[in-house]
């Protein structure tokens, strides 16, 4: 691959946007390229996923503003549905997501971000939806899910205004779960991704599945598709394990995903 590099430490994959020349702005082959590795993955082996962009300046400046500026309108609206496409994929993925902002998350680059589970920033990243000022709308769900994560006001502000948030204000509006010096912030996301690698893996997919599924629901929908999980959980290995070790007051063995 050109432009995505994947790599696993233990049960971590991690996923670097590289193409630092165009500080890892998203066209149609980056697209693709993410779209396969995120294929790829296979949650028999891999717990956790950090996705960040290469270099420290830039997660991922957005979408790729020189190829967008020639697309007719249903150009416009294939390279919309692709990005979305591979977003929704990133978002369901079994696994947690971490997303490790190492700079610029603009555009497509804050809607990548939003598609993950949990967002680490370093002090250097800036956050921002400049859609309007180019003409257009966020394309990548940034409407729906950037209002889902920092409520419709601050979202309709940061969209209607175009305003660059840094990560101290992106702290404050939990837009990031947390925020590191640039030299740190890939030691800090693989700290927090052993740390959830560590726990029993079908239980932490089902919760994800559970939060995710229930969040777009009524209460009573949500509750029942807990349920669910929760019950898919109990006759696993892991749970047997964990549960018999509380029992004899000792620690479990480690989770073996079964
Ligand atoms: N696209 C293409 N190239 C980009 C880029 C981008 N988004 N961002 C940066 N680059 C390239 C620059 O053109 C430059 O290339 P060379 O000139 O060296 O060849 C190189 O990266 C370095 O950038 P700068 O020289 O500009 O670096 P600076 O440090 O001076 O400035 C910057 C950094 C991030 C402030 C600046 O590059 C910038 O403002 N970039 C654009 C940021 C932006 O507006 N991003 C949002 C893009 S819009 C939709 C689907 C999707 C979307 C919307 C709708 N539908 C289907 C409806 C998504 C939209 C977006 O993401």
């Amino acid at each position: 691959m050109e432009y995505v590099k994947y790599e696993k430490k233990g049960f971590v994959g991690i996923l670097t946007i590289n193409r630092e020349k165009a500080l890892n702005a998203l066209n149609s082959q980056v697209l693709t390229e993410l779209e396969q590795t995120v294929d790829s993955i296979s949650v028999e082996d891999t717990r956790c996923l950090i996705i960040t962009g290469a270099g420290e300046k830039s997660f991922v400046a957005g979408a790729d503003i020189s190829e967008m500026s020639t697309l007719t309108k249903a150009e416009g609206k294939a390279f919309g549905e692709k990005g979305n496409t591979v977003f929704r994929k990133i978002e369901k993925l079994p696994i947690p997501v971490i997303a490790a902002v190492n700079g610029f998350a603009l555009g497509g680059g804050c809607e990548l971000s939003l598609s993950c589970d949990i967002r680490i920033a370093s002090e250097n990243a800036v956050f921002a939806q400049p859609e309007t000022g180019l003409g257009i709308t966020p394309g990548f769900g940034g409407t729906q899910r950037l209002a889902r994560t920092i409520g419709i006001g601050k979202a309709k502000e940061m969209i209607y205004t175009c305003s660059k948030v840094k990560a101290d204000e992106a702290l404050s509006l939990g837009l990031v779960n947390a925020v590191y010096p640039s030299g740190q912030l890939m030691e800090e996301c693989l700290k927090l991704a052993e740390k959830i690698a560590r726990n029993a893996p079908i239980a932490v997919r089902a919760a994800k599945k559970a939060i995710n599924d229930g969040m777009q629901v009524d209460i009573d929908s949500a509750i029942a598709i807990e349920a669910e999980q929760f019950g898919g959980c109990f006759e696993t290995e892991d749970q047997k394990n964990a549960m018999t070790a509380f029992c004899e007051k000792r620690k479990p063995e480690p989770f073996v995903n079964k």
